[in-house]
């Protein structure tokens, strides 16, 4: 960025490494020499009429910078959001962890969290049905602590060498790119059908967690058991949770597909809209303990990453605060060049034998080389550290450091021996030491086998609205297949998690279950000949259900950051909306005048209302909510507005609250809601009632209604 040329700065040659200052306070246009720029309207020609000179540095510099821009996206997680925050501490952890953030509950740690799509481009829509990551880099006094999770507590494979697998297949396929940030095609699900280890994952993905109504109002899991070491040396297993205190919603399929059209940036919008209005986005952050003596005790492998623990059998504590409070100032050199790693530790925090954990801890450090183009990307302002960096590595691409004095070695004399190793009670990292003490094998533990109890335990869990979600999104998806043997495939698993979940599928698909599942693929030929024993089986879960997984138990308690519109023509009766959108502002949310024409609306005792949105550029399926406020000439010219009288129905399709006033009734009636009383639907204007209603974000009830329109 330019930086004003003057004596002083010329001479000033220490290197000043922070993020540069904003642009606006009368700076010279300069080269990225610092050479100011007399024109910047002309190339350098020969002649007014002649060949641009070769000559022309300006030009070519400014040119050859552009053309570089761009840096490979990410392989995966490549669409992606981000915000500045901060992290709290409600209680220390010293029983279980001498992490130092963990431990001082005086300390703000700074984080920066990234959400993004998995399977999508750069570009691509926010509202896919995908996993979300979900990755906070916090930056402790002692290094750079990143918890790199998703907002789906576990995952589809167990071992790390088949993730290029899961990835091809559900990319677009390769022969002529199509589709775009969705897993509704043949390769994704022929790999899952002949992967029964998915079936767990596959559950959670096909069910409405897949389709956030806001990266703000999803979970965060660590999905890996993580150990917490303590200062005497013990260890304890541990499970990482981010709890939204906004509660967890999703939006409906066909909403998510309206989404994509009318605004792909939904997600990102909303985040960046939130913090930049003060509705700051929070998350609590939970542990689920477990002690190293303990490690045997549960009917599945705590290494096993397609396992969740059920918070009846291992309750989760919540320890601390994450705040979000600031938007990036920069997409690119923030949001795009962050580098996470699940290897990036601090003392007291490691590892397990996860074999899906051990496989991330090689590929993120090497993913970021050819990413971000060189070793040296630690150096980015938005990864540095905010302890200081001391050791012996040296140069390399685009080196920023400029490292003084001769030693870059250890041990020496030269540099009086700096920089000097830590001891374990100087915060040095040491690793537990686990006993190890086994024969070198490619294969899995038995304990890895049971593939489907936790399927049927998400399954069992939900209530009935997702359980139909579930049904529908894989008939939506499987019917997108092309090819009948992977359908059936996926039926038979299926018939392995619930045969009544199986067969409506099936019916939906015009197509039987498989009497009997065909067996998957042998993943593992044993070194000594053998059969592989390979064979999923299902174990027989401790318990049936578990609340935790359903959303329907959520907090739905707040409006706050709500999106509300307010629909309202010429002759609107401008108190009922006044005072409506005032005690809808108070409770938190945001309300907008969407209108059939931009610019004002003349209220019924004429006052001028703004308009926030014209009907034209806008859609119900970007609000949570919708009002509608009387006043009779408001009320005709809606009734006369075909699309007012979709939006309201949309709005009732997708199970959301619609509030009107008495003398607004009429439009009502116009629409799919006709006058019967129903939940959701406040017909007297009760501005309570319509908050408490908004609070339960969805009345999916509604939808087995036969009067829904299609
Ligand atoms: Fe990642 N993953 N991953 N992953 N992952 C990447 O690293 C990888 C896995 C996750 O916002 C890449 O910097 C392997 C599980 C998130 O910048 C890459 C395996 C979980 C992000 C990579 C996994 C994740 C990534 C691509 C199987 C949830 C986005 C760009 C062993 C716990 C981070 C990058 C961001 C990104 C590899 C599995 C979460 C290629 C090999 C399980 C949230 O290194």
């Amino acid at each position: 960025m330019a930086k004003k040329v003057s004596s002083k700065t010329e001479n000033k040659k220490s290197i000043d490494l922070a993020p540069d200052t904003e642009v606006g306070t009368g700076e010279f246009l300069t080269t990225n020499q610092g050479l100011a720029i007399n024109d910047d309207q002309n190339s350098l020609r020969a002649g007014e009429r002649g060949a641009t000179l070769l000559e022309d540095f300006i030009l070519r510099e400014k040119i050859t910078h552009f053309d570089h821009e761009r840096i490979p996206e990410r392989i995966v997680h490549a669409r992606g959001s981000a915000a500045h925050g901060y992290f709290e501490l409600y209680q220390p952890m010293g029983k279980y962890t001498k992490a130092k953030f963990l431990n001082d509950t005086s300390r703000k740690t700074p984080v920066f969290v990234r959400f993004s799509t998995v399977a999508g481009s750069r570009g691509s829509t926010d509202l896919a049905r995908d996993v979300r990551g979900f990755s906070v880099k916090f930056y402790t006094e002692e290094g750079n602590y990143d918890l790199v999770g998703n907002n789906i507590p576990v995952f589809f494979i167990q071992d790390a060498v088949k993730f290029p697998d899961l990835i091809h297949a559900v990319k677009p396929e390769p022969h002529n790119e199509i589709p775009q940030a969705a897993s509704a095609h043949d390769t994704f699900w022929d790999f899952i059908s002949l992967m029964p280890e998915s079936a767990h994952m596959i559950m959670w993905a096909m069910s409405d967690r897949a389709l956030p109504r806001s990266l703000r109002m999803m979970e965060g899991f660590g999905v890996h058991t993580f150990r917490f070491i303590n200062d005497k040396n013990q260890a304890f297993f541990v499970k990482f949770h981010w709890k939204p205190l906004l509660g967890v919603h999703s939006v409906a399929w066909d909403e998510a597909q309206q989404i994509s059209g009318k605004d792909p940036d939904f997600h990102r919008r909303d985040l960046y809209e939130a913090i930049e209005s003060g509705a700051f986005p929070e998350w609590e952050f939970g542990v689920q303990i477990v002690p190293e003596a303990d490690e045997h005790k549960f009917e599945f492998d705590l290494l096993d990453p397609t396992k969740l623990i059920p918070e009846e059998l291992v309750p989760v504590q919540r320890i601390g605060k994450m705040t979000l409070n600031r938007n990036p100032d920069n997409f690119f050199a923030e949001t795009e060049q962050v580098a996470f790693h699940p290897g990036h530790l601090v003392a007291g925090i490691d590892f397990t034998n996860d074999p899906l954990l051990q496989g991330r801890l090689f590929s993120y450090t090497d993913t970021q080389l050819s990413r971000l183009g060189s070793p040296n990307f630690h150096e980015i302002p938005i990864n540095r550290s905010i302890n200081e960096v001391h050791n012996n590595q040296r140069d390399g691409h685009m080196r920023q450091q400029i490292n003084k004095g001769t030693s870059s070695y250890h041990p020496n004399t030269i540099g009086g021996g700096c920089p000097f190793q830590a001891k374990a009670a100087e915060g040095g990292f040491t690793s537990y030491m686990e006993r190890i003490d086994s024969k070198k094998i490619r294969g899995r533990s038995k304990s890895f086998f049971d593939h489907f109890s936790q399927a049927t335990l998400f399954f069992n869990s939900q209530s009935e609205a997702e359980q139909n979600h579930i049904v529908n999104a894989l008939r939506f998806e499987l019917g997108n297949v092309t090819i009948p043997a992977i359908r059936e495939r996926m039926l038979g698993i299926l018939s392995m998690i619930d045969k009544a979940l199986a067969q409506r599928v099936a019916d939906g698909l015009g197509m039987a279950v498989p009497k009997k599942p065909e067996q998957p693929v042998n993943h593992s030929i044993p070194a000594d000949g053998k059969p592989a024993d390979y064979q999923p089986t299902k174990v027989t879960s401790s318990i049936d259900a578990s609340e935790a997984l359903s959303m329907a138990n959520t907090i739905k308690n707040t409006i706050k950051s709500r999106q509300v519109a307010i629909l309202a023509a010429d002759g609107v009766n401008e108190d009922t909306l006044a005072g409506m959108k005032n005690k809808l502002t108070a409770a938190g949310a945001t309300c907008k005048i969407v209108a059939p024409h931009h610019g004002e609306i003349k209220g019924n005792k004429g006052k001028a209302i703004a308009v926030d949105k014209r009907l034209l550029n806008t859609s119900s399926v970007l609000f949570d909510a919708v009002y509608i406020p009387g006043g009779t000439s408001s009320i005709n010219a809606l009734l006369n507005e075909p699309e007012a009288i979709y939006f309201v129905n949309q709005a009732y399709k997708h199970c959301k609250s619609i509030a009107a006033d008495k003398d607004a009734a009429q439009l009502l009636n116009a629409t799919y809601i006709g006058d019967k009383p129903q939940d959701g639907i406040i017909t007297d204007g009760n501005a309570k009632s319509f908050i408490n209603a908004i609070a339960q974000h969805r009345f999916w009830e509604r939808e087995a209604a036969s009067q829904v329109p299609a």
